[in-house]
């Protein structure tokens, strides 16, 4: 049987140097010939993108629902070309996915107050399910003080030290989540340097970039009983 490419998440809070670390991945891969690409969330490039790109620049005003399907419609409008790449056999390294979309606007707070979510966490979640699941997801977790001692956030929305704190523990229930439901979720330390973290990184994904032998899999595609889908067309 072929194998089909295996699809790697990089997540984290913006200054884990996820972008630097999946783009470092990607040569490693391809200097071992090993095909692979490199793709990330939001993909500024089409029409959606583009709103949420002037959106993050604080260009335009979205309604917090709005803003979250669109990051949602983004994934979706990439889900096949993502999954052909797969089956093509190549692997596919990815810059942010469904765990940010969930993570940045769950922790998003009511206006005036200090509590959250504005959101509700299976509210946030639910758009993403049935897209394609990673088959590893790597979390760079930088502490606040590295991130500041990286010189700080840019200029975009939710670069801010309190948004930070609250996107991060949603980030822990993410991973519950993702572990409870059979998915991979490796923790990687992100304070350390960067030579440090791309061995680990390396040291992690080593096993599944020869290709993966199983179908690709749905995003908390949780099967409904039988029963219950009977129900719902009768
Ligand atoms: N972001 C990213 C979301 O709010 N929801 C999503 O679904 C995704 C994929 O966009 N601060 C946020 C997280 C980041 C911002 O991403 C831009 P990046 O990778 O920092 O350019
Ligand atoms: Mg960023």
């Amino acid at each position: 049987m072929t194998k089909r490419g295996a699809f790697i998440v990089i997540e984290g809070l913006d200054r884990s140097g996820k972008s630097t670390q999946a783009a470092t991945l990607l040569k490693r891969l391809q200097d071992a010939q090993s095909p692979a690409k490199l793709i990330n969330f939001p993909d500024r490039t089409t029409a959606i993108g583009k709103m949420i790109d002037s959106y993050l620049r604080s260009e335009s005003e979205l309604d917090d629902r709005a803003v979250h399907l669109l990051f949602s419609a983004n994934r979706w409008e990439l889900a096949k070309s993502i999954e052909e790449t797969l089956q093509s056999g190549e692997t596919i390294i990815c810059d942010r996915y469904a765990f940010s979309g969930i993570a940045f606007s769950a922790s998003k707070i009511r206006p005036g107050t200090n509590s959250y979510p504005l959101l509700d966490y299976s509210w946030c979640r639910a758009p993403d399910v049935g897209l394609p699941a990673p088959d590893m997801t790597i979390f760079l977790d930088v502490t606040q003080e590295v991130a500041r001692a990286r010189g700080g956030y840019g200029e975009e929305r939710y670069e801010k030290e309190g948004v930070q704190r609250r996107v991060r523990d949603v980030f822990e229930r993410v991973a519950e989540e993702v572990e409870g439901s059979g998915g991979r979720w490796v923790l990687v330390n992100a304070d350390e340097s960067e030579e440090e973290v791309q061995k680990v990184v390396w040291d992690t994904v080593k096993e599944i970039i020869g290709g993966i032998e199983g179908p690709i899999e749905k995003l908390w595609d949780d099967k409904r009983e039988a029963g219950n889908v009977d129900a719902l067309y009768m």
